[in-house]
């Protein structure tokens, strides 16, 4: 049986070739994919940004480790994601402009993808106008907004307002997310919901729907 501290050291260390080889031992071994992630790979990811903060880590640290982390990601995926059932309802999701950090959406993506949303992943440095475009010509029930800097926090902000100058606002429904964000700081900007991970936003999305 995989020791989940084994693999998120691997994450640490930005070992891409030793993450992925546990990664599939630990699938192999029966383990919730869900538990590789959080208990794994997330949890390694969050040393990562710690040792980033004291000065032990540099940015190319922080890289090696999100490659490693997206890699493991890929053989995830579709153990999570279900095909072929009803969809629950619709979500458009992306990470603000301004930011580059895709791995907590991505992970939020795959989340409710396996438990039944129909997603459509817009990326990365999404510019308020594009989440404004998306939601006029795609209609989803939900848009989803992800930040991981206090700084493009308030761009979260900026999409909202867009989506109401635009007569859009109250066609769908707005989740944030992203470790800054708060439940305080969601309601200040006007969002519908707050979730702190990737698990929280699937009942938190239901909720939503009232399913
Ligand atoms: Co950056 N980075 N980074 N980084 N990075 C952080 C966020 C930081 C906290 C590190 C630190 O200082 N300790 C810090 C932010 C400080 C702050 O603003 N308070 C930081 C910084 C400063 C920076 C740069 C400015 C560094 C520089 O250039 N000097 C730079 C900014 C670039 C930019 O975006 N413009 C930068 C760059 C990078 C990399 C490119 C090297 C890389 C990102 C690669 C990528 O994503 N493709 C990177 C990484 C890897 C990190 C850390 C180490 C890890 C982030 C991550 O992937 N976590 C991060 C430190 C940390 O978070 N502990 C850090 C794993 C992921 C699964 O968790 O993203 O939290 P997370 O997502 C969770 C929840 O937050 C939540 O659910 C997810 C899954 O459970 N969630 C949602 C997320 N979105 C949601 C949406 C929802 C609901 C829940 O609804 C829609």
């Amino acid at each position: 049986m995989v020791d989940l501290s084994t693999l998120s050291r691997a994450i640490e260390e930005g070992n891409r070739e030793k993450t992925v080889q546990l990664t599939a031992e630990a699938l192999s071994d029966g383990t919730n994919p869900q538990d590789i992630i959080t208990r794994g790979l997330q949890a390694g990811m969050g040393a990562v940004g710690e040792k980033f903060s004291s000065g032990e880590y540099f940015l190319p640290d922080m890289l090696m480790a999100a490659r490693a982390m997206k890699a493991a990601l890929e053989i995830l995926a579709p153990m999570l994601e279900k095909t072929g059932i009803p969809t629950l309802g619709k979500v458009v999701i992306g990470t603000v402009e301004g930011d580059m950090h895709d791995i907590g959406k991505n992970v939020v993506a795959t989340f409710l993808r396996g438990s039944g949303f129909e997603v459509r992943d817009l990326g990365s440095n999404v510019s308020a106008r594009r989440f404004v475009d998306e939601v006029r010509e795609q209609r989803p029930d939900i848009l989803g907004l992800s930040a991981l800097l206090t700084t493009t926090m308030p761009a979260m902000g900026n999409v909202i307002k867009a989506l109401q100058a635009a007569g859009l606002r109250s066609g769908v429904k707005v989740i944030v997310g992203g470790a800054p964000v708060t439940q305080d700081y969601a309601n200040y900007i006007g969002a519908d919901a707050y979730a702190h991970d990737g698990g929280k936003a699937i009942p938190v999305c239901k909720g939503l729907l009232g399913k």
